[in-house]
């Protein structure tokens, strides 16, 4: 699929970051001058467009999304769709992802990775109530992965990931309609789905601070994220959802 455009694509999906997407985007530009950037935007009512077109780079993409279709699952899925470079790599604006590491990722794909996850490795500097939740999360996923023969990884729930875009296209196209769009944790879906015989690599990095702005995170993705972990997740979500009544 390599063509003049390069053969990678970072997927920054994007909700009123104004405060870190044009430094994002510099300086992933600086860093990497080959790969194609794509800003997954839900209709940021702040001024991140006016300052990503005010710098004019080319191979930037700034793509404003459908405004019934809101969520970050969503943004990252058509993302994937619309890179036409062999190889994506989702990240978040807020530069709590090390924009480093996506030549670690790309590393690995290029030598063989069907799929590359980013592992963090100070889970802890979430907080203590954060980082529980994040493993009683990862604990329930990885079971779920586990009952569907699914190959595993230590971050199920990380947000930085890279992977054939090809394979993962296809995923989406055949089981899209099943995913929890609406939710922050889409590679849990992707692996939910992906090929059985998929290659997984696997770099660690260290889970940084949002730069500026505020976090979109809020009940609403507890409840999600338990949706996607099966039965036994769905039977939580009810109980969550009336302990929160
Ligand atoms: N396109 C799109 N992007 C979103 C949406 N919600 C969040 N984002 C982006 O997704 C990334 C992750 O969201 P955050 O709010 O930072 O979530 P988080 O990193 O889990 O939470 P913090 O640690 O509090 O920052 C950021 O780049 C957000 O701008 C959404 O509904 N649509
Ligand atoms: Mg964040």
């Amino acid at each position: 699929m390599s063509d003049d455009k390069g053969t990678c694509t970072v997927i920054l999906p994007t909700y009123n970051e104004e405060e870190n997407i044009a430094d994002m985007v510099t300086l992933l530009r600086e860093m990497y001058p080959d790969f194609r950037i794509l800003i997954m935007d839900d209709n940021s009512t702040d001024r991140s467009k006016e300052l990503i077109d005010a710098l004019g780079y080319d191979n930037v993409r700034f793509f404003i999304r459908d405004p019934k279709d809101r969520g970050l699952a969503a943004s990252t899925c058509q993302g994937i769709l619309e890179t036409d470079t062999d190889y994506f790599i989702n990240m978040d604006s807020d530069f709590q992802h090390p924009l480093s590491a996506v030549r670690r990722i790309y590393d690995d794909l290029e030598r063989g990775s069907d799929l590359c996850i980013g592992v963090r490795e100070n889970r802890k500097a979430l907080g203590i109530k954060r980082s529980l939740g994040s493993w009683a999360f990862h604990f329930l996923a990885s079971a779920t992965l586990f009952f569907r023969g699914k190959k595993r990884s230590r971050d199920i729930m990380s947000g930085l990931f890279g992977g054939r875009t090809e394979i993962f296209s296809e995923v989406i196209g055949d089981h899209g309609d099943e995913f929890e769009m609406s939710g922050f944790k889409v590679l849990f879906d992707l692996m939910k789905y992906s090929p059985d015989g998929i290659i997984i690599g696997e770099i660690t990095y260290e889970f940084g601070k949002r730069q500026g702005g505020e976090s979109k995170v809020s009940p609403k993705v507890v409840m999600s994220v338990l949706r996607q972990c099966g039965a036994v997740g769905r039977f939580l979500a009810r109980i969550y959802g009336i302990a929160k009544k």
